[in-house]
C-alpha cells in the first residue's frame, strides 16, 4: 500500500533537500507560510514539492511541440526533425495541442452550465422536491430577453421554454447562441465576418476535437480562429448559462460581508470546506448545516457547532449569494487540510488536487465526491442527484460529525484571524448600487475619475510565489483609478490583503477613490466565480450598446495574472474574441510556434481587435495595461 504521509523522496534529489525552504518564497500569505511549515515539519509534501520533483519540465512539453495524436507518433520537434512522421509541423502540433487544450476548458465550464439545465428543468417539470425557484423575477427577466413570452403566463411554463432555448444552445441546429442577443452589434458583424460566430456548444467542442485530429485542420490560424469561436460558446453560452441558472436557483447576488483566509476555521467547531465549481451541491451542503438537528448532534459529540467555508469557486458562489466564508483558493486547499481541524471536504468537479484525499489521509480529514464524472480514488462517493440532494447532504455533514469525535485536538493550529471582506457585487447589484443605471459609471469613465475597467481573475500556479502577482497587479492598477473587477481564485488572494473592503479606496487615486468612496464600495469588487466571468463580458456589453460602440473600443481589459488551468485559457480566449485585451502572467504552451506566438500576442489585434499580452511582472503588467486603457481612451475622444 502506498503510505500518503512521509511521501518517498524522488530518487537521485539532493537539490530538494538541500534547497532553502523558504515560505516567504512561496506565498505572499501568513496563513499560507504557517501551514507550509506545518507541512515540512509533519513530513507533508503540497504542490510546492511537487512542481520541484518535476523540475526541470520537458521543454518539448513546455513549448507545446510534442505530438501524442496519433501511435505513428509521438512525435516531437527539433532542429534534427522539424517534421513528425505525419508531416506536421511546429505550428500544427502547438496549435492543435492548444485546441484541446481550449477545449478541456470550454468543455469544463459548458458541462457545468448542462448541468445547471438540468437542474432547472428538474424544477419546471416538478421532478424534484430539494430544489425551488428561489428568484422567479431572474428567470423571467431572462426569458423575456430571449423572447420567450412571459405575460400571464405561469414561470414554471415560461421555465420550460427557458430551458428548451438553453438545450438547444448546446446543440448544433442553432445559428447562433441565444445570449448573442447581448453582444454590440459591431461586434456580431466581426465575428460573421470572420466565420467565428458562435453556434452550439457542443458542437464547436466536438468541431475542435474533429479539427485536431491527424489530418483535419493544417493551418495553425484556422485552428486558432475555431479556438476563438469555441470560447466564444464557453463565454456567451455554457458560461453565461451557468451563471444566470444559478441566479435563478439560489439568488442574484446582493452586496454582504464575509471573510476570508485559513482563520475562518473553527477550533471548537465540526468544519467542513466545500470545493469545487457547481453550487447545486454546495448551496444543500449550506442547508444542512443550519439544521437544527444536525446541530444538536454536533453538541452532542462535543462540538459547538457546525461551520461550513468554502474554497475555489464553489466558495465564490456561496461567499456572493449567502456571504458564507472562505478558506482560501487553490494552492491553500491543501494547506486548509494541514490546519489539523477539517473534517470533511465535500468536492464536485474541476481544480481538485488529488492530492486532497493523500493528505487528508494525514489526518482525520475525510472526502466525500458528489459527481459521476469526478470520482477520486480513496474518497467517499455520494452521488447527487435533483432528487437526493437534501439527504445527501445531511449525509456528509453527519459523517462530518463523527469525524470530529476523532479529530486529534493536538495537531490543530489555526495561524491566523480572518479578514473581513464585501462580496456579492453581480451586475445587479451594481446598478442597484448606482441608482439604478450604469449611466453615473459611464459618467465617471467619460469624466476620467474611472479610467478603465480591469477584470483580474484565475488562479495560483505553484511557479509563481503565491498570491504576490495577483495582489501587486491589483494595487497597481486601483493606483491608477482603474476599477478592479475579481472572479475566482484572485477574489481570495484580494480580499486576504484588505482590498475588497470599503477602506481599501485609501490605496487608489484620487478618482477611483472619490467614486467608491460616495458609493462605500471597495475599489475592487468582487463579482463571482470563473463561470460569473460571463457577468463581466455582459457588463462590457451593457457598456458597449450604451455608448454605441464595439466591446474592442471599450476602455477595459483582463488579466489572468497567476492562472493555470484549460479554463483559464478558454476564458482569456473568450475576452480576446469578445475584443478584451487580456494580460496573462505566464505564456500557455504555444512558444514553440513562431505563427502561433505572433498571432496570440500581436496578430490576433489585426483580427479580433484585442489581443494577448504576456508578463510575468505585476508592474510592467500594469504598464502596458494602462498603456492600453489610454489608447482605448483617446480613441473615445475622453481625456487619457
Ligand atoms: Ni475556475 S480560479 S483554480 S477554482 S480555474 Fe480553478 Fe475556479 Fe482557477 Fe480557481
Ligand atoms: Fe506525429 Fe503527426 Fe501522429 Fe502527431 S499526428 S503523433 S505529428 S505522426
Amino acid at each position: 500500500m502506498q503510505l500518503f504521509c512521509n511521501p518517498p523522496k524522488s530518487t537521485g534529489d539532493e537539490k530538494v533537500t538541500e534547497k532553502e525552504f523558504n515560505v516567504e518564497a512561496m506565498s505572499i500569505h501568513k496563513d499560507a507560510q504557517a501551514m507550509l511549515h506545518k507541512a515540512k515539519q509533519e513530513d507533508i509534501e503540497t504542490a510546492w514539492d511537487r512542481l520541484q520533483n518535476q523540475s526541470p519540465q520537458c521543454k518539448f512539453g513546455d513549448t507545446g511541440i510534442c505530438c501524442r495524436i496519433c501511435v505513428m507518433g509521438p512525435c516531437r520537434i527539433s532542429k534534427k526533425a522539424p517534421l513528425g512522421v505525419c508531416g506536421a509541423d511546429a505550428d500544427v502540433i502547438v496549435a492543435r495541442n492548444f485546441g484541446r487544450f481550449l477545449c478541456g476548458g470550454a468543455a469544463g465550464h459548458s458541462d457545468h452550465g448542462r448541468d445547471c439545465i438540468e437542474a432547472l428543468e428538474a424544477i419546471v417539470e416538478g421532478k424534484t422536491k430539494d430544489y425551488t425557484l428561489a428568484n422567479p423575477e431572474k428567470l423571467l427577466a431572462v426569458a423575456s430577453e430571449l423572447g420567450i413570452a412571459t405575460e400571464n403566463r405561469d414561470v414554471m411554463e415560461v421555465g420550460r421554454d427557458l430551458v428548451d432555448v438553453f438545450y438547444s444552445d448546446f446543440a448544433s441546429r442553432k445559428k447562433e447562441l441565444a445570449f448573442l442577443c447581448r453582444v454590440p452589434q459591431k461586434r456580431k458583424e466581426k465575428w460573421q465576418e470572420l466565420g467565428i460566430t458562435p453556434r452550439g456548444v457542443d458542437r464547436e467542442i466536438a468541431e475542435m476535437m474533429h479539427r485536431t485530429h491527424m489530418g483535419c485542420d493544417n493551418d495553425a490560424p484556422n485552428t486558432l480562429l475555431h479556438g476563438a469561436r469555441m470560447c466564444l460558446a464557453d463565454g456567451w453560452g455554457g458560461s453565461m448559462i451557468a451563471t444566470e441558472i444559478s441566479d435563478m436557483l439560489f439568488g442574484t447576488p446582493t452586496p454582504k460581508k464575509s471573510k476570508v483566509n485559513l482563520g475562518v476555521l473553527k477550533k471548537d467547531q465540526v468544519n467542513i470546506l466545500v470545493h469545487g465549481h457547481n453550487p447545486i451541491v454546495s448551496e444543500k451542503i449550506l442547508e444542512a448545516v443550519n439544521d437544527p438537528e444536525l446541530i444538536e448532534l454536533a453538541r452532542s459529540k462535543g462540538a459547538k457547532g457546525i461551520n461550513l467555508a468554502g474554497l475555489c469557486c464553489t466558495g465564490n458562489e456561496l461567499m456572493m449569494r449567502k456571504g458564507v466564508p472562505m478558506a482560501g483558493n487553490h494552492l491553500m486547499t491543501e494547506l486548509a487540510i494541514v490546519t489539523g481541524a477539517v473534517e470533511l471536504i465535500v468536492v464536485d468537479y474541476q481544480c481538485i488536487m488529488p492530492s486532497l484525499v493523500q493528505i487528508g489521509n494525514c489526518y482525520h480529514t475525510k472526502m466525500i465526491t458528489t459527481a459521476d464524472k469526478a470520482k477520486f480514488t480513496g474518497a467517499e462517493h455520494y452521488k447527487f442527484t435533483m432528487e437526493n440532494g437534501s439527504a445527501q447532504a445531511r449525509a456528509a455533514v453527519k459523517l462530518a460529525i463523527e469525524g470530529y469525535a476523532v479529530r486529534d485536538h493536538a495537531r490543530v493550529d489555526i495561524p491566523i484571524e480572518p479578514v473581513d471582506i464585501l462580496t456579492g457585487f453581480s451586475n445587479e447589484a451594481i446598478v442597484g448600487a448606482l441608482g439604478g443605471s450604469l449611466t453615473p459609471l459611464i459618467d465617471a469613465i467619460k469624466a476620467g475619475k474611472i479610467r478603465g475597467i480591469v477584470g483580474i481573475v484565475g488562479c495560483n500556479n505553484p511557479k509563481f510565489k503565491q498570491d504576490h502577482c495577483n495582489v501587486t497587479l491589483a494595487r497597481e492598477l486601483i493606483k491608477k483609478d482603474i476599477l478592479v473587477l475579481a472572479t475566482g481564485c484572485v477574489t481570495t488572494a484580494l480580499g486576504k490583503v484588505g482590498l475588497l473592503l470599503p477602506e481599501a479606496i485609501d490605496q487608489a487615486g484620487p478618482g477611483l477613490k472619490e467614486i467608491c468612496g460616495s458609493l462605500g464600495v471597495p475599489p475592487v469588487l468582487h463579482v463571482g466565480s470563473c463561470v460569473d466571468n460571463a457577468r463581466i463580458l455582459q457588463a462590457c456589453a451593457l457598456i458597449a450598446n450604451e455608448l454605441g460602440v464595439d466591446i474592442a473600443d471599450l476602455p477595459v481589459a483582463a488579466s489572468s495574472p497567476e492562472w493555470y488551468s484549460e479554463k483559464a485559457a478558454a476564458i482569456g480566449t473568450y475576452a480576446v474574441a469578445s475584443g478584451i485585451y487580456t494580460h496573462l502572467g505566464l505564456p500557455p504552451n504555444i512558444l514553440g510556434s513562431e505563427v502561433m506566438t505572433n498571432l496570440a500576442v500581436k496578430g490576433l489585434d489585426d483580427v479580433v481587435g484585442a489581443c494577448f499580452a504576456v508578463e510575468p511582472d505585476p508592474v510592467k503588467a500594469a504598464t502596458l495595461i494602462d498603456t492600453r486603457i489610454k489608447s482605448k481612451r483617446e480613441g473615445l475622444g475622453l481625456a487619457p
